[in-house]
Formats: C-alpha cells, structure tokens, sequence
C-alpha cells in the first residue's frame, strides 16, 4: 500500500546474524545388490531406530536410480560437531541401462570419502557381487587431494541367520586392502546399528 501520510517510511536496518562455522560434510556412498538393505539402512540411521516390525519385508521397493540423504553426526552419537553425513543410496541392479554410478557418477562418488559395502547374511551371491561393485567405484572415482577414499564391510540382515562362511567373508576382506572395518547388524532388530554409529562418529564425522 502507498505511504501517503508525511511521514518518512521506515527503513529496514540491516541484521548481521552471528557467523558460524561451516559443517562439515562427510560424503559416503551406500554400495551393494538389490535388497540387501542399503536404503533401510540409511532410514535406520536416520530416525534412530531400527525397523518396526511389521516393516520387516512388507514393502520393498527397489530405489529406481539415487536418493541422497543428510544426517546430523549428533543424530548418530556425536557431540559438539556440526558434521553432516551426505548419504548417497543407489539402485542395487549395476546392469540397468543407467546407473548413477557409471552416467551420473561425479553426483555419486565426487568427494566421496567412505563406501558402505552392504551384503545379506542370508545370500552368498550379494557379498560375491561387491567384487563387481569395487572395481566400478575405483575405476569411476576421481581422487581429491587430502582425501583418502576408505570402505567398511557391512552384512545386513544378521536376524535371518546367516549362511555366510565366515572364511569367504574374511578372504573377501583380504582381498581388498581398502577395507577398513566389518559390520554384522541387522536393521531389523537393530543389532550391531550403535557399534557402526561409533566407528561413524569416531573415524570419517570429522570430530
Ligand atoms: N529381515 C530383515 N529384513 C531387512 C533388513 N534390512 C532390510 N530388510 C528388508 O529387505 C528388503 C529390501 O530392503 P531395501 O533397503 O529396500 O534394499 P535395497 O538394498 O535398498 O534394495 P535396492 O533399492 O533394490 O537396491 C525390505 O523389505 C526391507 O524391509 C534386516 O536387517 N532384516
Ligand atoms: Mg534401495
């Protein structure tokens, strides 16, 4: 509305809010077959809280190409940081015709300083998989200086029972020198979720 009184409108003062430092982000990637439970996985670490048991298996739908999600390291057990955790999940099928890791892979893997591996205790196939996987993220990974790229082993669905041997397991981490850490957990009842949030925390949140 127009001013149509004499007095002089009122000026905006400008507001200076405090300064404060950046986040730092920490980028990783969520690696593995299809319904292994890379995307449970970060939903899991992102409420907190493992999934409700009439979840379990109920709906499965297959992430069509990338999804990214942010969580706070205080969110996982971190004090005084303003970290952030980018998450990056991608479709777990590597022969589809476009996969984020190969057509859009500076979104997927630029500045990526940690990969999650995930397999299922409950099939051998998906932990032989990572093999195929490994070797796409090395050969479409750009090295940034100062950043080291490092991977942590996870087997999922732990509750299942697993029909791993555990000598495959250890030669699979054998065999790739990059491997710093190895997860059991199940996101379904939640076992091994707080030991994962530690090594999190603890090693790439950037504390
Ligand atoms: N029993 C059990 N089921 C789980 C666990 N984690 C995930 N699931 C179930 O496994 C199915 C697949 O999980 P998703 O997280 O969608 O798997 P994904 O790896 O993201 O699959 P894609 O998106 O196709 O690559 C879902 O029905 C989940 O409820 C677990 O620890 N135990
Ligand atoms: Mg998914």
């Amino acid at each position: 509305m127009a001013n149509t009184s004499n007095t002089p409108p009122v000026k905006e003062t400008a507001t200076h809010a405090p300064i404060l430092p950046r986040s730092h982000v920490t980028k990783a990637l969520v690696a593995g077959s299809g319904a292994v439970g890379k995307t449970t996985l970060v939903r899991v670490l992102r409420d907190g809280q493992p999934l409700n048991e009439s979840n379990v298996n109920k709906e499965y739908h297959r992430t069509p190409f990338i999804e990214l999600e942010t969580i706070k390291v205080e969110r996982i057990g971190g004090t005084g940081s303003r970290g952030i955790f980018l998450l990056v999940d991608v479709a777990g099928q590597l022969d589809l015709p476009i996969h984020a890791l190969r057509d859009l892979s500076k979104l997927a893997l630029g500045g990526v300083e940690l990969v999650i591996l995930v397999f299922s205790a409950e099939d051998i196939q998906s932990l032989l998989d990572l093999k195929d996987w490994v070797s796409l993220i090395k050969t479409q990974y750009k090295e940034v200086p100062g950043k080291t790229l490092q991977f942590v082993l996870v087997m999922n669905k732990c509750d299942l029972g697993s029909c791993m041997d555990p000598e495959l397991v250890a030669r699979f981490i054998e065999s790739e020198p990059m491997i710093s850490e190895y997860f059991e957990l199940s996101c379904a009842n939640g076992e091994g979720i707080s030991e994962l949030q530690s090594w999190l925390v603890e090693n790439v949140s950037g504390e």
